[in-house]
């Protein structure tokens, strides 16, 4: 095996793994590693490392018509036009919840915070993976406050109940973007129905290019994620996503602006993959 073919398993192993995580993580890893083994084969490979993951596929899709310096060019372009209509619907005051680890989300909040907006974050750990340790600590890092909730207690957050104040909106990423809703980390549809039940806002913030026609798989992942070495008779299952339905999004926020989910897909009828 050479230099670059090890490299490239490397890729395909880590994204395997959740060491690369995240949709645009997980997209941009997956163009260098066809950089690599620029193949057929190389794209079934790292579409499969994935299931639920259509910016995986759309890029790839694009690596084999335009120059990858091209389609690498858009991921800071649609972060800077996400960042700027994230600042625009943060008030100073905000308590934001948000779930898991999205750079489109974390991303937004730090330049939010960085052009001085004044407001705090409050999140889940994200289990059985933890992510949410590191959503905290890079926000806290630019001088964020955060606030932990185990997952089962979204409620309190949400509800402001035992004396804690309440969230007054949610900011949830995306793995993947389709016509009657979106799918991200398991824990989001949950949250997406206390919000509404408690009358806060959600917004999706995410690239437009997670979005797809074609059907998503959802991904079940190791059980010994969840339960390690658990007794054999023991039942476990491990959804890593799920889906939210459109009904529970106030607007999703991509570089094509602040849209209501329906004005969003009508949008989206010209893809450029
Ligand atoms: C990550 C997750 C993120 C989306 C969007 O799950 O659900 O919310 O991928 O992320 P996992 P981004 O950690 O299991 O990959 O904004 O970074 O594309």
């Amino acid at each position: 095996m050479n230099e670059k073919e090890k490299k490239f398993n490397k890729i395909v192993n880590d994204i395997k793994q959740v060491k690369i995580q995240g949709a645009r993580n997980i997209a941009r890893a997956a163009l260098l590693a066809y950089k690599l083994s620029p193949k057929k084969s190389s794209i079934q490979k790292l579409i499969s490392a994935r299931a639920t993951e259509p910016m995986l596929k759309n890029v790839l899709k694009l690596a084999e018509k335009k120059p990858l310096k091209e389609i690498l060019k858009h991921f800071d372009f649609a972060q800077k036009e996400i960042n700027k209509s994230v600042f625009k619907i943060i008030k100073n005051g905000d308590i934001i919840l948000t779930h898991c680890h999205s750079t489109n989300v974390v991303q937004s909040l730090i330049y939010s915070k960085k052009q001085g907006k004044k407001f705090e974050v409050y999140n889940t750990e994200t289990r059985p993976l933890y992510q949410g340790r590191k959503t905290a600590i890079e926000l806290r890092r630019v001088g964020i406050k955060v606030t932990m909730f185990v997952d089962s207690a979204i409620d309190i957050a949400l509800s402001g109940s035992q004396k804690n104040k309440k969230a007054n909106k949610v900011f949830l990423g995306a793995d993947a973007l389709i016509e009657k809703g979106i799918i991200n980390k398991v824990g989001s549809s949950m949250i997406a129905k206390l919000a509404r039940l408690n009358k806060v806002p959600l917004y999706i913030i995410a690239d437009s290019w997670k979005f797809t026609k074609e059907k998503v798989p959802i991904e079940y992942r190791a059980l010994n994620e969840v339960w390690d070495k658990a007794p054999k008779e023991i039942k476990i299952k491990n959804p890593a996503f799920e889906f939210v339905n459109k009904k529970y999004i106030k607007a999703i926020i991509s570089e094509k602006g602040i849209l209501n989910y329906n004005n969003f897909v009508k949008k989206m009828k010209k893809v450029p993959y």
